[in-house]
């Protein structure tokens, strides 16, 4: 990757980060393999926190509108960026989007990201906290094939655990792993199916969003 470009990218990230913390909104960059279940999930916690909280979703595709038109189902405002082939967003596409998304404060913006193991981890697009999803049908063996976006991550959400029986998803030696690679982020089991694990999700989250709100600084 071009470090002049990688340079750019962390100056527009660092502005978007100083508006988001003017606004007091509290961003999450969600970050995974295509089909480890980011919009599933992103449409379960709508569900729960868009009542109490002022929410929007920033969706990152190549191609197609599919997942904004999931999200907007749900009244949830959302602006849809195709990269046309770029394999990751970048800090000068959610400036842009920014400006499309009309309600100019948020408690909790979601960064849907493209799917992809590799790309998105190494652009910092002024986010406070990077999620990596790893769902439990893709190997346990991704983590440690692909540790950037791992090591990156403040939490990491096992998803689909309903189908852990189903497979030979070894879930003490991915934990192991996982901890290796990065002992500090915290790991959660998630269901979108079940349910598991969503309360602890949204909870962590809200916690998140009340630090950021009262101004305190929560690094990613
Ligand atoms: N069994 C099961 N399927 C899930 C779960 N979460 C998502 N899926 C399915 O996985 C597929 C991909 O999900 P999607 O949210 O579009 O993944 P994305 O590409 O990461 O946004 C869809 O068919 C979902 O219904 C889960 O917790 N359990
Ligand atoms: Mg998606």
């Amino acid at each position: 990757m071009g470090q002049r470009l990688l340079r750019a990218n962390e100056n527009l990230a660092r502005e978007n980060r100083v508006r988001f913390a003017a606004a007091g909104t509290f961003v999450v960059n969600l970050m995974s393999s295509p089909g480890a279940g980011k919009t599933t999930l992103l449409e379960l916690t709508l569900q729960r926190l868009r009542k109490s909280y002022k929410t929007g979703v920033i969706e990152g595709d190549m191609y197609t509108t599919r997942d904004a038109q999931r999200i907007a189902g749900q009244g949830v405002e959302v602006v849809q960026i195709n990269t046309a082939g770029v394999c990751h967003l970048d800090a000068a596409m959610v400036a842009r989007s920014l400006e499309e998304l009309r309600e100019g404060r948020y408690d909790m913006l979601f960064i849907e990201n493209v799917g992809n193991l590799v790309c998105p981890a190494e652009f910092d697009l002024g986010e406070d906290a990077k999620v990596a999803l790893l769902s439990v049908t893709e190997g346990g063996d991704k983590p440690a094939k692909y540790p950037l976006v791992f090591q990156r991550a403040r939490v990491v959400l096992v998803t689909k655990v309903d189908l852990i029986p189903h497979t030979d998803f070894d879930l003490e030696a991915v934990s192991k792993e996982l901890r290796a690679i990065n002992p500090e982020a915290n790991m959660l089991l998630v269901s979108a199916k079940t349910g598991e694990g969503i309360e602890e999700w949204c909870g962590w989250l809200e916690g998140m969003s009340q630090k950021k709100r009262a101004g305190k600084s929560v690094p990613g």
